[in-house]
């Protein structure tokens, strides 16, 4: 009790200096064991750091210059160019030596929300794959593992989750065996929180003892690295590569030699992959070079006259969207988390529902954004980099992500895109892939990434012999 006493007195304080003494407002009522979890959200939130915020980001906008230019970037195309055959070669030496060199690990962030998809559980574990329906998670492992066989080297898989999620990761690691990778070969570590305010400034209570609290965004992902001893685990093993991808996206390639070899050759400190886009208003950032740096401008943020914008030829103007996979030197992070000369990654503002406890100690369901809630995201990284790099690759074989229950980016286009890929690769060694009506095969097709990591894998693999599909019924190479 006088631990909980001494403990109410510390935070009584800190709060007082930051006028947020409200969130003790319901103190009497509470229970010690709620009084124990109300203090220990308010003792873990950093307010030094959210405090010059309020003015300039909850009651106010942050101030934004408007830049002198924003043009197109200058970015790899998928295919080099007849100059650029070299180059792409060594590249890919490169990118396969550091592999097998151990410099390059795996990096997830997964400590979203999931709210759209409305799945209750880490969105890993939600089964995707069209005929094993294997879940998110066992695909990448499985890609790992491909990555092993393919170039004899195991590769450390690092898991970013949330404080909401974390424990129930682990324990999906945990009963799936580790999706048949080794234990010490995957760390998960928990990314930050930050409050949500009311626009008046003042931190929401969810419940009387409860602060409102959500992840800080992937952008957090950065400090996250260096608070949990990831990074000095990186260093100590001689990662300097980190292959960084969301995990809503079975069909990204967790590790490509190619973009690490890039990434590698250009002197690059912060490379990231594009596709383009599927329509002016399709919900990914756009590459943008502002005022002479590499920037991603999220897609609520570019102006109408920009995502609609044309060249003289009559295509896209702004088309390079970004997906969220990227190669981030560990040096890069190490710079960016350092106390010491930290340059820090903006905050974003965003409007949400947000239910919260009102001065009268009941709970009140918003039916329109009422509160705010800041993120950092990762992209913003970009343009602090040194020489950062984009690469295009072909949206069909490498993004398709799982975002919504239905429609777009869901489910069904993801399944389908795993099927239209598989029966890509078949057909490029040189099997027979019937069509149906719609023009899709007539059965669900599945090649496991631990079977082939990509189409010329397959090819060796096969042995330049196309296997014998029986198309009566699902096909899995796995
Ligand atoms: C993201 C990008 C968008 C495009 C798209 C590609 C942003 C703001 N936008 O859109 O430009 O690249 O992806 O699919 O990123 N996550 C965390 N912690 C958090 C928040 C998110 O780990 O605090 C993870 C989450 O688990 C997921 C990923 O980040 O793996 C993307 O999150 P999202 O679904 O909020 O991003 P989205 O679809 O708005």
């Amino acid at each position: 009790m006088s631990d909980l006493r001494q403990r109410h007195d510390a935070a009584a304080a800190r709060l007082a200096e930051y006028g947020q003494g409200h969130l003790l407002r319901f103190w009497d009522e509470l229970s010690d064991g709620e009084r124990g979890e109300l203090l220990a959200d308010i003792e873990a939130v950093d307010f030094a750091r959210f405090g010059p915020l309020i003015e300039t980001h909850v009651r106010g906008k942050p101030a934004f210059d408007p830049p002198k230019s924003i043009e197109p970037p200058r970015a790899f195309p998928p295919q080099p160019g007849p100059d650029q055959q070299e180059l792409y070669k060594r590249a890919r030496a490169r990118g396969v030596e550091a592999i097998r060199a151990g410099r390059v690990a795996a990096f997830t962030v997964a400590g979203g929300q999931g709210t759209r998809l409305g799945y209750d559980g880490p969105k890993g574990g939600f089964a995707i794959s069209p005929v094993r329906n294997a879940p998110l998670f066992q695909l990448f492992a499985e890609g790992l593992r491909g990555v092993e066989r393919r170039w004899g080297r195991a590769v450390d898989w690092h898991i970013m989750t949330s404080p909401a999620n974390h424990d129930e990761t682990i324990r999906l690691f945990e009963s799936a065996n580790w999706y048949g990778l080794r234990r010490g070969q995957v760390r998960f570590f928990k990314q930050a929180q930050a409050p949500a305010f009311h626009q008046n400034g003042l931190v929401a209570l969810e419940q009387k003892h409860r602060i409102a609290l959500s992840p800080d965004g992937h952008g957090g992902s950065l400090a996250a690295l260096r608070a949990s001893g990831a990074l000095e685990q990186m260093r100590a093993a001689g990662v300097d590569v980190i292959s960084y991808f969301q995990v809503d996206n079975p069909l990204v390639k967790p590790i490509d030699p190619l973009f690490i070899g890039l990434h590698l050759e250009m002197g690059s400190e912060m490379s990231s992959k594009a596709v383009a886009k599927a329509h002016d208003h399709e919900r990914v950032g756009a590459f943008c070079d502002v005022d002479g740096k590499l920037q991603v401008i999220e897609y609520s943020d570019l102006p109408e006259a920009l995502a609609v914008a044309r060249n003289p030829d009559g295509s896209r103007r702004f088309d390079a969207g970004s997906i969220a996979i990227h190669v981030i030197s560990r040096e890069l992070v190490e710079r960016l988390t350092d106390p010491r000369s930290a340059a820090p990654m903006p905050w974003h503002r965003a409007l949400k529902r947000v239910p919260f406890v009102n001065d009268a100690g009941q709970t009140v369901n918003p039916s329109e954004p009422n509160a705010v809630k800041l993120e950092m995201f990762v992209f913003d990284a970009v343009p602090l980099a040194k020489n950062p790099l984009v690469l295009f690759t072909p949206r069909a074989e490498e993004f398709s992500p799982v975002k919504n229950a239905e429609g777009d980016d869901s489910p069904a286009t993801t399944r389908r895109d795993l099927i239209r890929r598989a029966a890509k690769w078949l057909a490029a060694c040189g099997v027979n892939v019937p069509r149906g009506a719609d023009g899709e095969p007539p059965q669900p097709i599945e090649i496991s990434p631990e079977y082939a990591i990509d189409v010329d894998d397959l090819k060796e693999r096969l042995g330049g012999r196309a296997p014998h599909v029986d198309w009566s019924k699902p096909a899995l190479l796995a």
